[in-house]
């Protein structure tokens, strides 16, 4: 069966071998398998052993969804948000089967805030969130699509695919972000916080704890290691972060022992200002991972 939907998750299966597993808390993708050069399934996304799945606490690790604020909340209309927004910790409903034929496997999801009291207690901005999940032999896409079902008013909001990639912290590096500009989140105070840096690294390594939101980024870049690489594509998520908190990762409740040395958080996403989306209209943000083969 190549779709398969329970109570919480939701199972996707492509006829080359490739799976993907939803957790529709947060319409959390936390499996993706791939076949690797011997053509043994692969995991290439990391979840802390240690986050739960029930549905109690947004997951450590995966693909969370960040909506509709980056960070603590700094927009006016965001003040009664959490950090991250509200997108990864709630439940989403299946929508409809996309697709399902040797191309791809492909659903959506629906996050609809008129059947959710919570969301238009926190945010009374009327929208609808669909997202669509497809997956190929090779390569996981997941696009997000942002209405503002307001007649009226503009909808304002930040959005990111927050992936947790498996690989060898020690190890990798991140291409092409040289020549960016970004903000390091890892400065002392809030002045440097804020101060722009300039990328001058042709390799950008996580062998510190990292925490750099990259602005205007080319939305294609390629995490090379000793035994793999993964590639990122994106359109209309304009910034990128890179993030692993290395020893700081024991602060984090939910972070298995030494986790951080097996992921990077490599966000497409835009963060950077506000997308000001005009009433009735909707805003597609999407990203397309895949395995290069040799
Ligand atoms: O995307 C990077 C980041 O914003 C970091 O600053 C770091 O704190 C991380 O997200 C994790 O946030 P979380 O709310 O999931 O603990």
């Amino acid at each position: 069966m190549p779709v398969n939907a329970s109570k919480d998750t939701v199972f996707l299966q492509h006829p080359q071998g490739s799976q993907v597993t939803i957790l529709l808390y947060g319409a959390t993708v936390i499996s993706w398998k791939v076949a690797n050069d011997e053509g043994d399934l692969q995991e290439r996304l990391f979840v802390s052993s240690k986050s739960r799945l029930d549905g109690s606490k947004p997951v450590r690790g995966g693909i969370p969804i960040v909506f509709p604020c980056f960070g603590p909340p700094i927009h006016p209309e965001h003040s009664r948000l959490s950090q991250h927004g509200f997108a990864r910790s709630e439940a989403w409903k299946v929508d409809k089967i996309i697709m399902d034929n040797d191309a791809g496997v492909s659903i959506r999801l629906v996050l609809d805030p008129t059947v959710n009291d919570k969301i238009a207690s926190l945010f009374p901005n009327p929208f609808l969130l669909t997202y669509v999940v497809t997956l190929a032999a090779h390569q996981l896409s997941t696009d997000l699509h942002v209405t503002n079902t307001s007649p009226s008013k503009p909808l304002e909001f930040q959005a990111l695919l927050h992936n947790y990639i498996l690989a060898p912290a020690d190890e990798l590096h991140v291409t092409p972000l040289q020549g960016l500009s970004y903000y390091d989140k890892t400065e002392g105070t809030d002045e440097a916080r804020a101060t722009p840096k300039t990328e001058t690294r042709a390799e950008v390594d996580v062998k510190k704890f990292t925490d750099s939101v990259y602005e205007n980024a080319p939305q294609r870049y390629k995490i090379s290691w000793l035994n793999g690489d993964l590639e990122i594509k994106a359109k209309e998520f304009k910034d990128v972060v890179l993030w692993n908190p290395q020893e700081e990762g024991h602060k984090l409740a939910d972070m298995e022992s030494e986790g951080w040395k097996k992921y990077v958080c490599l966000e497409p996403g835009y963060v950077k200002g506000f997308v000001k989306l005009e009433p009735l209209k909707t805003w597609i943000g999407q990203q397309v991972m895949s395995v290069p083969q040799k």
